[in-house]
Parts: C-alpha cells; sequence; structure tokens
C-alpha cells in the first residue's frame, strides 16, 4: 500500500530513511490485520492470552516496569517563543528538540516492522473530528489505536482528501527511561514520542493529539479540545441532557460516563458518549456541542468491580487488551477491588505468593473499543455531536470544596476551572496523594499556554449568550476518620439530577462566597444513609478556609504575570471580596 498524498509520502520516506526499518506495514485497520497482529504479539510474547472460556479474545500486556504511566518531566512543548508554551508546560526550542530526539530515531526502527497507522479523532464524517499517522514499530500501539480510534483505510481516505494531518512519530526504542522523551510541535502539527510503550506515552491519537496539539489548534480556529467526559442523562419522560465533565486522570470520569442508576432513581438513564477527551464547539445557535475524539476506553482498571462501575465490569470481559494487571490460577485477569478469585501472579509476573505491593499495577489499564459499553449512546457517532447544557470541573479534595456548587456566570466559571486542584494520582510518574493546581484537568495536556488558554475560554461569552452554565463537585470529602462522607458512583446522579435541575431553572440555591449550592432539601437522599448532618457538612463553606484556598490561586495565577487575562484578575478580585 501507499499513499496518493506527497506530503504523506515524502514523510513516511522520510522516517524509513531514518530509522531503517525491516518492514514497513500500511494499516488497514481491518478485522483481518487486528487478529493478525493479536496472533503475531502471542507468538512473541508482547501479549499474554486470557482464559478464551470466560474472557473471549482478551489478553495481558506487561510493560516494562520503568514504563507504567505518562512521564511529565519527559514531556515537552516546542514553541519558538517560550512564553508560548507558558509555565504549565517543559519548553524547548524546536530546533534542539529535533536534534535531540531525531538523534534517539536514527536507525532506531533496524529489524522491525515500522507501522503506518492513520486514524482518525472523531466520527468519520464528522467536520469537527481531525486526522493524524502514526508512525511506529509497536503493534502493541497499533492494536490499541485500533479500538481506541477510527483507524485504516477510511481515515487515509479522508486524509488523502483533506492534505493535512498531525504527523506522528513513535518508537519504543530500548525502552530506557534514560532516554525517553515525549516532544510535541504545535506549529509543524507534528509529535515525536520515543523510549517508551505507555498508553498515554505511545497512543499519540490520544494526549498528544486530542489535547496537546488539538487544544492549540482550537485556539486558532475557535473551539475547545478538553479532558472531559461526555454523559447524557435521561429523565423518567425520556428527555436527555448532556454533560461535560473535566476531572484529572484516575478522578472517576470512565465510572460517572458509565454511571448505572441505583434503584431509589426509578426511571432515570445515564448514556455514555466519552470518558476522557471533548472537543467543544459552538453551533450556529450558540450552543455549545460536543464530540469525543476517540472510540474506545483507555481505563484504570483497580477498583472496578459489579458495585463500582457493573457497565466497566461486564464490557472489558471480551475483546479487551488488559495492561499490567495480576493474574489468577484460572489464568484469569486480577486486580484490587475486583472482589472476585485470588492473585497467583502480579502484574511484573512475579508469583504472589510473598506480596510485594499490589497484584495489579496502580495504574493498570484496559482498552476495549467503545461498542462494547452497554450504556453507549446512539448519538456518539452523529457528525455534529449533542448540545451541552452544563460543564462540569471536579477534583479530588479530602477538605474545602463542597459537593457541589455553581458559578454566577461563565467568567466566573472560568475562574473556578482555572482554580481546580486535585491530589495526584497513580497515571502520571511521581508522588501520589499532593494537592496541586490542575485547571481544567488540563494541567499535563494543555498544549499551549494556560494564561492564553483561560483568554480563549473567556471570549467563549462575547461569541454567544447561550452557553452551558458551570458547576464544580467534589466526590472526595472525608470526614476526620479518613472516610468518604459522599457515597459517590452511582449516587452521583443525584447531584447530577440537582444540576439538570439548575440548568431547567427548577430550583433555587443558597448563595455563598464561592458560588451558588445546593439548598438541602433539593438533594434526593431517599434511601440513602446520610445524615442531616453530614449532608450539612458537604453543602457548606468554611470562609476562613477558603481565603487560604484563594490566596494560594492567586499566587499561582500570578505565576502567569502579565499574560493573565484582566477578565480572569476581575473576577479573582470579586472572588477576594465576597470572601473577606
Ligand atoms: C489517561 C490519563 O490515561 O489521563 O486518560 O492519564
Ligand atoms: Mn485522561
Amino acid at each position: 500500500m501507499t499513499t496518493s498524498l506527497t506530503s504523506l509520502k515524502d514523510w513516511i520516506d522520510k522516517s524509513v530513511s531514518q530509522t531503517l526499518p525491516e518492514n514497513i506495514h500500511w494499516c488497514d485497520g481491518s478485522e483481518e490485520e487486528y487478529n493478525y497482529l493479536i496472533k503475531e504479539m502471542n507468538k512473541s510474547g508482547d501479549l499474554h492470552e486470557l482464559n478464551q472460556d470466560n474472557y473471549p479474545d482478551c489478553y495481558l500486556h506487561r510493560s516494562d516496569p520503568s514504563d507504567v504511566a505518562r512521564v511529565e518531566h519527559l514531556t515537552f512543548i516546542c514553541t519558538k517563543n517560550e512564553d508560548d508554551a507558558g509555565p504549565n508546560n517543559n519548553w524547548m526550542m524546536p530546533s534542539k528538540a529535533h536534534q535531540k530526539i531525531d538523534r534517539l530515531f536514527d536507525g532506531a526502527m533496524r529489524g522491525r516492522t515500522m507501522y503506518v497507522v492513520p486514524y482518525c479523532m472523531g466520527p468519520i464524517d464528522s467536520p469537527h473530528a481531525r486526522c493524524g499517522v502514526e508512525i511506529t514499530d509497536s503493534a502493541y500501539v497499533v492494536a490499541n489505536m485500533k479500538l481506541m480510534t477510527r483507524m485504516g483505510s477510511k481515515a487515509l481516505k479522508r486524509i488523502e482528501k483533506e492534505g493535512n494531518f498531525v504527523k506522528g512519530l513513535h518508537s519504543t526504542g530500548q525502552l530506557d527511561p534514560n532516554n525517553r522523551l515525549i516532544m510535541h510541535f504545535p506549529d509543524e502539527l507534528m509529535i515525536k514520542s520515543f523510549g517508551s510503550g505507555y498508553g498515554g506515552n505511545a497512543l499519540l491519537g490520544k494526549k498528544c493529539h486530542a489535547l496537546r496539539i488539538a487544544s492549540w489548534q482550537a485556539k486558532q480556529e475557535g473551539w475547545l479540545a478538553e479532558h472531559m467526559l461526555i454523559v447524557g442523562i435521561e429523565n423518567p419522560q425520556g428527555e436527555t441532557h448532556y454533560l461535560a465533565c473535566a476531572f484529572p486522570s484516575a478522578c472517576g470520569k470512565t465510572n460517572l460516563a458509565m454511571l448505572i442508576p441505583p434503584k431509589s432513581q426509578p426511571g432515570w438513564k445515564v448514556w455514555t458518549l466519552g470518558d476522557d477527551i471533548a472537543w467543544l464547539h459552538l453551533d450556529k445557535n450558540g450552543q455549545m456541542r460536543a464530540i469525543n475524539p476517540e472510540a474506545g476506553y483507555f481505563g484504570v482498571v483497580p477498583g472496578t468491580n459489579e458495585k463500582t462501575n457493573k457497565n466497566a465490569f461486564d464490557m472489558i470481559k471480551n475483546k479487551t487488551i488488559y495492561t499490567n494487571v495480576g493474574l489468577t490460577k484460572d489464568n484469569e485477569p486480577w486486580w484490587e477491588d475486583k472482589d472476585i478469585g485470588e492473585p497467583v501472579t502480579d502484574w511484573r509476573g512475579n508469583s504472589f505468593e510473598a506480596p510485594k505491593g499490589p497484584a495489579a499495577h496502580p495504574n493498570s489499564r484496559f482498552t476495549v473499543s467503545a461498542t462494547n459499553n452497554p450504556s453507549y449512546s446512539k448519538l456518539a457517532e452523529a457528525p455534529d455531536g449533542v448540545v451541552i447544557s452544563a460543564i462540569v470541573f471536579g477534583g479530588r479534595r479530602k477538605t474545602l470544596a463542597p459537593l457541589v456548587y455553581e458559578a454566577n456566570s461563565w467568567e466566573h466559571g472560568v475562574l473556578i476551572g482555572a482554580g481546580v486542584a486535585s491530589e495526584t494520582t497513580a497515571a502520571a510518574a511521581g508522588e501520589v496523594g499532593v494537592v496541586r493546581r490542575d485547571p481544567m484537568a488540563m494541567k499535563p495536556f494543555c498544549g499551549y499556554n494556560f494564561a492564553d488558554y483561560w483568554d480563549h475560554w473567556l471570549s467563549f461569552s462575547k461569541k454567544s449568550n447561550n452557553l452551558p452554565k458551570i458547576f464544580h463537585v467534589n466526590w472526595f470529602r472525608q470526614n476526620e476518620a479518613g472516610e468518604f462522607l459522599w457515597p459517590g458512583f452511582g449516587e452521583n446522579l443525584r447531584v447530577l439530577r440537582w444540576i439538570i435541575d439548575r440548568c431547567e431553572n427548577n430550583v433555587g440555591t443558597n448563595e455563598t462566597a464561592i458560588g451558588g449550592l445546593p439548598n438541602s432539601k433539593d438533594i434526593d437522599t431517599n434511601d440513602l444513609d446520610i445524615s442531616p448532618e453530614v449532608l450539612k457538612e458537604l453543602l457548606s463553606v468554611e470562609n476562613s478556609e477558603w481565603r487560604d484556598e484563594i490566596n494560594s490561586i492567586g499566587e499561582y495565577l500570578e505565576s502567569y504575570g502579565d499574560r493573565l487575562p484582566a477578565a480572569l484578575k476581575k473576577e479573582f478580585t470579586k472572588l477576594e471580596m465576597a470572601l473577606s
């Protein structure tokens, strides 16, 4: 196979001369191709076949133990001007970055197959979708890209018609952490990733393209690329509201997107459109619409069980690639809180008799096509996406942030998003459980200066007066004994119902210095084991604690200097005054 598009052909030729692969395989995205790759990886040991009676078409991949998470400290945005990347990114001059990483690519595919992977992020016929081509020497990456994106001949056809695409060059190299780099060149629509086979570093359609490069493209073109799930909530009358929710990695986006309403909420249904990324644009009526650029899920496995996320639990019983989970004696995958079976082998492949740490890596993952999801929305393939009623920000905070509150305006909502903080998780290499600012849950993913990004967010209120309402939620409040105050999971529907009630103007708010909180009576606690005191605590704002928080947000915003938008400063001053 080859291509009629000269720019693509030239880039492939150049990459071949540089990396010197033994073979070139153009991916067509067919089932035959997927099955062939799986078979080859089973032979080579890249995959381990799981119990096919109970887990048909399921396989386990074990990463190199040094390569189990995104590496933010090795991820760079390479713009000519350092300020364009901003204090939120590691920066390198493009010429230097190319030089540094090209040295690693020289001859890197010797004796290996180069796969050329054309893919489309978004429904193939959507005007809002964008395409890319990933060149990789990892069959595991190709199989994941097949499950996660619209990959193969159809994408190539679109690329040839449009003529432009994001170029992604990837090699696992020797998986040496000292020779690992993830570089983004927004001006060239190019990504170069070397030395890692891990999802977010290697599946270039996902974080690298659909967030870092796309956020920058979106700024030029007037839309938004966000780290958000998209979920449809259908009421008993059959009306559906769509919400887009931004939570940091491993804070429950997949669980919320696939929520099963508890028995106490009869007639409610939940539909998944996406669990990680939303591309948002304004339609001609000024309504904000969302598409999910992805076609599958790369979800965190530990904690998934019949109670926390039955849809996901069922979804990953067939045609799933597991990465870094343990094994039972029956050759079934095992992870912490699976609640069934016992591990005999840990994620490294070692015996679990004398356990050293968990059986599954805390960031172990499943890769699965969205079509496996029992709650997959019919509208997930709609070329124009769905109208978003509410944008919801959130983080993992033990204290301070109430269960839910509403912004007074779009600008106030942007400030709430900019001030999001969350405890770090195992999704990225580094310390876990440290509170850090993670504006709009985009700290690791915004491909340009956050100050310019907030300015871009603020610009939407000049373009439309029909924008979604903005909220903030926190499912993770704890008492002094370290117990969660709110039951979470399916019960979160009660909070989403309040959000929808607010969008429909069905209920009022308790106005506080930080925004509108629910009146206790408006949160349905029917059938819930929660005392009025605990609910009161969840729905309270402690001004003195918030004064400390606002000081810390202020210091953070100041680190963006003169580039910080005046409208954001104004919102900040208003909040400061409300709290004084
Ligand atoms: C992810 C992440 O993999 O956010 O989605 O780390
Ligand atoms: Mn994510």
